[in-house]
């Protein structure tokens, strides 16, 4: 995208990951659709890139990352996404130093664990909407400060049974435990 002073306008790619199990029914990615639109309303460059239903999402990234590229953002929910998220998270990683922004229930639900992955440079814990104008921002202005940033508002967690149950015992990918694999 070009502003109309000509100069490029900065990019930023939202990651939706992968899931183990193939989706039947492909959904709209609700949650990146939320935050690239404020992003685009800010006159940012914004690709949103859904692995669930792209036949090679990783090969798309790297061909959209590119020097106009100032963050990568993922929404992550608990289970076999992580492991994508952390997958791809790697591979922008060494193709160019860039924020890596997370986000979603599962970052919200666990911001300390996730936050202690290397391919983590801030949480967002809950909504993301400002908040994550505020992250770009601060990345542009060279201000940017990696951890957990409280999000526009908390998410409804009422109906989140996940969150109540130990997810070790149930055996579920964790942030920390996939780090290993990787
Ligand atoms: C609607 C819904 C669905 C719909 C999806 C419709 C669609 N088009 O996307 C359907 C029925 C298909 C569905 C399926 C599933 N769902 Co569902 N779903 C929901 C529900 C009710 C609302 C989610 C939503 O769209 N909210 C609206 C969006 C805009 O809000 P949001 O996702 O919270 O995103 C905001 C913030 O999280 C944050 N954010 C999100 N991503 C990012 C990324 C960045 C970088 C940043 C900064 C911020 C950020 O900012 C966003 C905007 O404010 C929630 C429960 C709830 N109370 O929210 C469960 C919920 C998200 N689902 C859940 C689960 C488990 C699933 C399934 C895995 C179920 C299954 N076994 O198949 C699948 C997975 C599908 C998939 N991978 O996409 C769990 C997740 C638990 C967890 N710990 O991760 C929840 C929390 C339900 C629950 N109580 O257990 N789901």
């Amino acid at each position: 995208m070009v502003h109309e002073d000509g100069l490029d306008m900065p990019k930023i790619v939202l990651y939706n990951p992968q899931e183990k199990r193939k989706i039947r029914t492909p959904t709209l990615p609700l949650s990146l659709l939320f935050i690239g639109s404020s992003l685009e309303k800010e006159g940012y460059d914004v690709k949103i890139i859904d692995a669930r239903v792209e036949d090679n999402p990783h090969k798309m990234v790297l061909d959209t990352l590119d020097n106009d590229t100032i963050c990568f953002c993922i929404s992550c929910m608990t289970g076999s996404p992580i492991l994508d998220a952390l997958k791809i998270a790697k591979i922008v990683k060494e193709k160019r130093d860039i924020p890596i922004i997370w986000g979603g229930f599962h970052p919200s639900l666990l911001p300390e664990q996730t936050i202690k992955n290397p391919y983590v440079d801030a949480v967002v814990k809950g909504a993301g909407e400002k908040t994550t104008i505020k992250l770009v921002k601060s990345i542009e202005s060279g201000k940017f400060r990696r951890g957990i940033h409280s999000g526009d508002a908390e998410i409804n967690f009422s109906r989140l049974d996940y969150g109540l149950v130990d997810i070790e015992i149930l055996g579920l990918l964790t942030i920390c435990q996939v780090e290993d694999v990787l």
